[in-house]
C-alpha cells in the first residue's frame, strides 16, 4: 500500500470548538496522525512526502473567492491585532442575504463557515494545502497505475464544500482526489463515503456532474451531524439527477445492519460503471467513538476493507474522521490492507 503523508498536518492545531454550548479542545487533533503513523509501520508500509501542487489545482472544486478567503484569513486577524484561533459567531442563516459578500473579516469568516466547531489557527492553511496535496498525490499514483494510494490527510475534507468551511474541514480532499482522476482522463471516478457523518461538502460539489457519482452511508442526519444534508431523497440534479445516493442510518447500527446497506451502496456504484473508486475513509463509525453513535467493532473494518476491495476498482483512499484516537490507527489499517 502507497502512503501519502505530511508532517505539515500538525501546523493544525491549538483550536478550540463549540461543542453542545461548551469551548472544547477540538476532537480532530493531531495525535489522530501520529497513532495512523504507528499503525503503518505495524504493517510495513512505507510512507512517502505529498508531490507540490500550484494553488490553481484547488479551483477545480472550489470557489476563488473562498480560496483567497482562506488563504488570507489568519493574517488578516493578525492584522487586526487578534491572536488566537479564529470562530465565526453569526451565520447568513434564512432571511438574511447572501448574495453578496461582506468586507469585514469577522462578517466573511460567518459567511464561509456553517458551524463554529472548526477553528483556523496560524497554520491552517498550510496543513490543509498539504492534505489537499496527499490526496492529489494518491490520485496521480492511482492514475499512473497503482492499484491503490491512502492519503493520510489531515485536517479532513468531506464537508468542505465549493465556498464554505465546517466540520473541521476546509479543502475537500476527496473531491480534489476525484477530480484529479478525472483530469488524468478516467471517464466517471466514483466516490463511496463511509465516515459517520454525512460528507455534505462532496455532495454540494458534485451535485450537478453526472460524471462523479456520489454513495454515502452515515448517520442520519435529522439528529447526526451535519443535520441540514445527507437524507436518502438528494438525488442529485441537472446532469447529476440520479448521480447522488445516501444511506442514513440509525444511531446504533452494527456490522449486520451497515453490511447489509453497503452492498446497495456498492451496487450503486457498479451501476454506474466507474473507472475508478475515492473512499472517503472516515473510521467514525467504530463503536469507540466519542463524537459517533454506530457499533462497528475492530474485526468489522477487515470486513468493510475487503468488500470495498472486491469492486475490484483502482482505488484512492481518503482518511476523513476517526477520534477514539488510540484505536483510529488500527481501524484505519485494517481497511487498507484489503487492498494490499
Ligand atoms: C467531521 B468528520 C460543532 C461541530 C460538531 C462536528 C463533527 C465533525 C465531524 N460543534 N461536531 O465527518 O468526521
Ligand atoms: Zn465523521
Amino acid at each position: 500500500m502507497r502512503i501519502i503523508h505530511s508532517p505539515r498536518h500538525a501546523l493544525h492545531d491549538g483550536g478550540m470548538e463549540l461543542h453542545r454550548g461548551a469551548l472544547v479542545p477540538c476532537f480532530e487533533m493531531p495525535a489522530r496522525v501520529d497513532h495512523i503513523l504507528a499503525a503503518v509501520a505495524r504493517a510495513g508500509w512505507r510512507v512517502e512526502p505529498p508531490r507540490e501542487y500550484p494553488d490553481a489545482v484547488l479551483a477545480g472544486v472550489h470557489d476563488a473567492d473562498y480560496l483567497a478567503f482562506l488563504r488570507g484569513a489568519y493574517a488578516q486577524w493578525r492584522a487586526e491585532g487578534r491572536e488566537g484561533f479564529m470562530l465565526p459567531g453569526a451565520f447568513p442563516a434564512r432571511g438574511l442575504r447572501r448574495d453578496r459578500v461582506p468586507t469585514g473579516l469577522h462578517a466573511r469568516l460567518g459567511y464561509y463557515a456553517f458551524d463554529a466547531g472548526s477553528p483556523i489557527v496560524a497554520g491552517t492553511w498550510q496543513a490543509a494545502q498539504a492534505a489537499a496535496h496527499c490526496a492529489l498525490t494518491a490520485a496521480d499514483l492511482v492514475a499512473a497505475g497503482e492499484r491503490s494510494a491512502y492519503a493520510l490527510c489531515r485536517p479532513p475534507g468531506h464537508h468542505a464544500g465549493r465556498g464554505m468551511f465546517g466540520g473541521y474541514c476546509f479543502l475537500n480532499n476527496a473531491a480534489l482526489a476525484a477530480q484529479r482522476l478525472r483530469d488524468a482522463g478516467l471517464a466517471r471516478v466514483a466516490i463511496l463515503d463511509v465516515d459517520y457523518h454525512h460528507g455534505n461538502g462532496t455532495q454540494d460539489i458534485f451535485w450537478q456532474r453526472d460524471d462523479v457519482p456520489f454513495v454515502s452511508i452515515h448517520g442520519d442526519p435529522d439528529t447526526e451531524y451535519p443535520f441540514y444534508l445527507g437524507h436518502a431523497d438528494e438525488r442529485g440534479a441537472g446532469a447529476g439527477d440520479g448521480c447522488n445516493h445516501n444511506f442514513p442510518l440509525p444511531r446504533g447500527t452494527d456490522w449486520t445492519r451497515y453490511a447489509a446497506t453497503l452492498e446497495q451502496a456498492l451496487e450503486r456504484i457498479a451501476g454506474h460503471a466507474p473507472q475508478a473508486l475515492v473512499v472517503s475513509l472516515g473510521v467514525d463509525i467504530f463503536e469507540g467513538d466519542p463524537i459517533s453513535q454506530f457499533k462497528l467493532q475492530a474485526a468489522d473494518f477487515p470486513r468493510l476493507g475487503a468488500r470495498i476491495a472486491a469492486l475490484g476498482l483502482p482505488t484512492v483512499l481518503v482518511q476523513e474522521g476517526g477520534y477514539a484516537v488510540a484505536e483510529i490507527g488500527d481501524n484505519v489499517a485494517a481497511v487498507l490492507a484489503a487492498f494490499d
